[in-house]
């Protein structure tokens, strides 16, 4: 049995709110009125009505929500008040109160407005749980073996953006294994890999324009390469030479680009969020048709900047997508001892911000959702949650080893079980956009591209010392002046202690 209210507006009126209603179903409604019908004639006032009636039930205050609650019928039904759709629920019962009689009776009285709205009373004593026992799902388009889940609800992804996003992916993998090796041969300070998490920033980054801003993490190099940073700007800025944006100013995989909208990473842990709050904040302000899209790890949730970026977003409506790695480990911590709710997406709620869990190693979902989200961020201007599940198959970066607290066993799984790379690839090989020939080429390209890159970078001058202490203020002060007078000085004392390849 299913019936439909819909709340047309409410009024103060002496007191009383008084609800404009139309109901599809006479049996329920006094005011029934068939939806051909002028809407005029079908306003009834709740009071006089339904919410007397034994069968329904009315909370929230304004134009929030309908509950519907009856002896007579069991089924559930949906109720559309005001544009949004709400499930009945049991919860519904815990309205009507019991009158003199002893009949069910629904008091709108028992409910207080407190700042910040009305809330219901009831005799129950019920504590909410910490997590649910039934873990939030995951959202996917694509099963393991590349086909598509049966009627999944996907945007439709071009051949072009499905090539593009693969072989994106493979080029972070090759880049990847490269700069890794260069570093364990101690020609590059410190690498961190993005293995098995290509999806995320690959398929991301497709879903969004040149105009929308990424603050990201350190894992997401991915998300450059698609916007058109090239091999050698990455082993440019890895190798700190006269040629990297950052002049040897920051670590190795600290990428930044103002030309491709993407803020230069920095190393502890979620300063960008409240930073990409801001931003957004800003786009919203100068009503541009952008958003800002955050990237953090599972670890990264723990600081507090995460917590005050999420509430910062929703109450500020900024039109940034916040997307979560949920890649089980930060560093040595898995997210069993990081946390205790059911992940990360369960957090978006509790700050009135709505979340999605997307399969993190499922390129089309995470395009889908991603693209979605974009969506409701600009044009609803609000914050929008996604949390992507994945694996960190690499290290967590060439300063650790990490079976020396995870089973190589658990890693394999996750490398050959759930390769992004391989799910797309089978995809798009069925869609016959791809063969054996595309592939070795691809695979050949980009062994040459990325060990040219690294030779070249290598060879090229170093920045000039001068460069340690210029570009943060427009004239230098004078402690800095000082600071450069005294480092000069000391590397003529003591020349065999600096670097020959740094230009003084
Ligand atoms: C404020 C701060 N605390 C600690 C660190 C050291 N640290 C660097 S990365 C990292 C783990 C972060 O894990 P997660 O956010 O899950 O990202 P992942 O490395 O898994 O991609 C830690 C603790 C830091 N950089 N900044
Ligand atoms: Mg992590």
């Amino acid at each position: 049995m299913n019936i439909s209210i819909w709340l047309t507006r409410t009024r103060r009126d002496g007191g009383n709110f008084v609800k404009k209603i139309i109901c599809n179903n006479p049996t329920f409604c006094s005011y029934y009125q068939s939806p051909n019908s002028s809407t005029s004639l079908v306003h009834s006032h709740l009071s006089s009505s339904i919410m007397r009636s034994k069968d329904c039930g009315f909370v929230g205050k304004g134009n929030f929500r309908f509950l519907y609650s009856s002896s007579s019928f069991n089924s559930s039904y949906v109720v559309s008040v005001g544009g949004r759709r709400y499930k009945a629920t049991k919860a519904g019962e815990q309205l009507l109160f019991e009158d003199d009689n002893g009949n069910n009776t629904f008091e709108e009285s028992k409910g207080e407005e407190f700042p910040g709205g009305k809330i219901f009373f009831t005799s129950e004593m019920n504590f909410l749980p910490g997590s649910s026992e039934k873990r939030v799902q995951c959202y996917r388009v694509l099963d393991e073996n590349g086909y598509h889940v049966s009627s999944t609800t996907m945007e439709h992804v071009s051949k072009e953006v499905g090539l593009k996003v693969y072989s994106g992916m493979v080029s972070l993998q090759t880049m990847d294994k490269y700069f890794y090796e260069a570093q364990r041969q101690g020609r590059l300070s410190f690498y961190l890999t993005s293995f098995g998490e290509e999806a995320v920033s690959l398929a991301s980054a497709a879903a969004l324009t040149s105009h929308d801003l990424i603050l990201s993490q350190y894992r997401e190099p991915g998300i450059l390469l698609w916007r058109g940073f090239t091999v050698q700007e990455f082993a440019d800025q890895c190798f700190g030479n006269n040629a990297g944006h950052g002049k040897g100013r920051q670590m190795p995989v600290h990428y930044g680009s103002k030309n491709l909208n993407f803020m230069t990473i920095s190393s502890p842990l979620a300063t960008q969020l409240p930073q990409a709050v801001g931003v957004a904040y800003s786009l919203k302000m100068e009503k541009k048709d952008a958003c800002v899209v955050a990237y953090f790890g599972d670890g990264t949730t723990s600081e507090g900047d995460f917590h005050a970026a999420m509430n910062f977003a929703a109450v500020m409506d900024a039109p940034v997508v916040f997307i979560c790695r949920n890649n089980g480990w930060a560093i040595s911590t898995p997210v069993t001892d990081q946390f205790r709710s059911d992940g990360i997406v369960v957090k978006g709620p509790a700050y009135g911000i709505q979340s999605i869990r997307v399969d993190g190693n499922d390129a089309l979902a995470i395009y889908s959702a991603v693209r979605k989200a974009r969506k409701m961020a600009i044009d609803e201007q609000r914050p929008i949650l996604i949390e992507a599940m994945t694996y960190r198959v690499g290290h967590h970066s060439t300063s650790d080893d990490s079976t020396k607290y995870r089973s190589i066993d658990e890693i394999e799984y996750w490398k050959t079980m759930h390769s992004p790379i391989t799910r797309l690839r089978k995809w798009i090989e069925r869609k016959g956009w791809w063969g054996e020939k595309d592939e070795s080429e691809l695979h050949s390209d980009l062994n040459n591209q990325v060990k040219t890159a690294i030779e070249k970078a290598e060879k090229a001058l170093k920045p000039q010392l001068k460069y340690l202490f210029r570009d943060v203020y427009e004239d230098l002060p004078t402690n800095l002046i000082e600071q450069e007078k005294l480092l000069r000085e000391t590397v003529e004392r003591h020349p065999q202690d600096f670097p020959i390849d740094v230009p003084l």
